[in-house]
């Protein structure tokens, strides 16, 4: 309610080509799909404000300002699995006709879905944790991964590994400091994860382990939001009608004490 009453509605259609067409065209949506979205109303208020003056969230920390932040970008459209990654690897996360594996950098020409044993979809959430439903299929924490880093990775825990088991490209999988079999992204996608698992946490109400979220908020600040992820985050508005706010003030993670 806050949210809505100081918050003045943003209209969905002049969002991506106004706010992203000069950092990344290629990350835009079809006007097909912006139109299908376009009917769409109710989550186009989920925008905070980043600028200079008030914003619904000032003020507000830990549980209030989770609340405050689910109610804005909680409500979206689901998409369905198919065609969330049918935009993923033919719009969303396709430049030049190549979609990259955030985790390895692996390239790929294609304009369709690929064979799911040469690059897949990543649920930085994993299904087997939760991410079932609509959260199956929302683009804020989905990403193209190389097949095999991706089965690696599995349902483990991100972390810091000490104890390295397999690694390419900068990323790693083995045990952390305490002995734990964890999941090290390469530094450039770090902060990517750590915001898409913030805002899977309160839009979806589940808790982060403590230690998982030490080591996210430091990730966080690590590797700084680029334009390539507000672009990113620009687009998926336009797809399925929010945002991640964690996206648009990377400050907001350390005023929460406990996911
Ligand atoms: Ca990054």
């Amino acid at each position: 309610m806050l949210l809505r009453s100081t918050t003045a509605p943003r209209p969905l259609s002049v969002i991506p080509a106004a706010a992203s067409e000069a950092r990344r065209p290629t990350a835009l949506p079809s006007r097909a799909a912006l139109t299908s979205v376009d009917s769409f109303t109710p989550a186009a208020k989920a925008r905070p404000s980043t600028g200079t003056g008030s914003s619904p969230t000032d003020g507000l920390k830990d549980k209030a300002l989770i609340q405050a932040l689910h109610d804005a970008a909680a409500q979206h459209k689901d998409l369905g699995y198919n065609q969330a990654r049918k935009i993923i690897f033919t719009a969303l996360d396709n430049h030049d006709g190549k979609v990259e594996c955030v985790y390895t950098g692996r390239e790929l020409a294609t304009d369709k879905i690929p064979n799911s044993n040469d690059m897949n979809t990543e649920h930085s959430w994993p299904q087997s944790k939760g991410a079932t439903g609509a959260a199956k299929s929302d683009l804020h924490h989905l990403f193209p991964t190389d097949s095999k880093a991706n089965s690696i990775r599995g349902n483990y825990p991100f972390g810091v590994v000490k104890d390295v088991k397999w690694s390419q490209d900068g990323s790693k999988f083995g045990k952390d400091a305490n002995g734990q079999l964890v999941f090290e992204p390469r530094d450039e996608h770090k902060g990517n994860v750590a915001r898409a698992l913030f805002y899977f946490s309160t839009v979806y109400g589940k808790p982060i382990p403590a230690g998982d979220e030490a080591v996210l908020k430091q990730w966080n600040k690590l590797d700084q939001v680029d334009s390539a992820e507000v672009s990113r985050n620009d687009a998926i508005q336009g797809y399925q009608g929010n945002r991640n706010p964690f996206v648009d003030d990377a400050s907001l993670a350390d005023r929460i004490s406990d996911f």
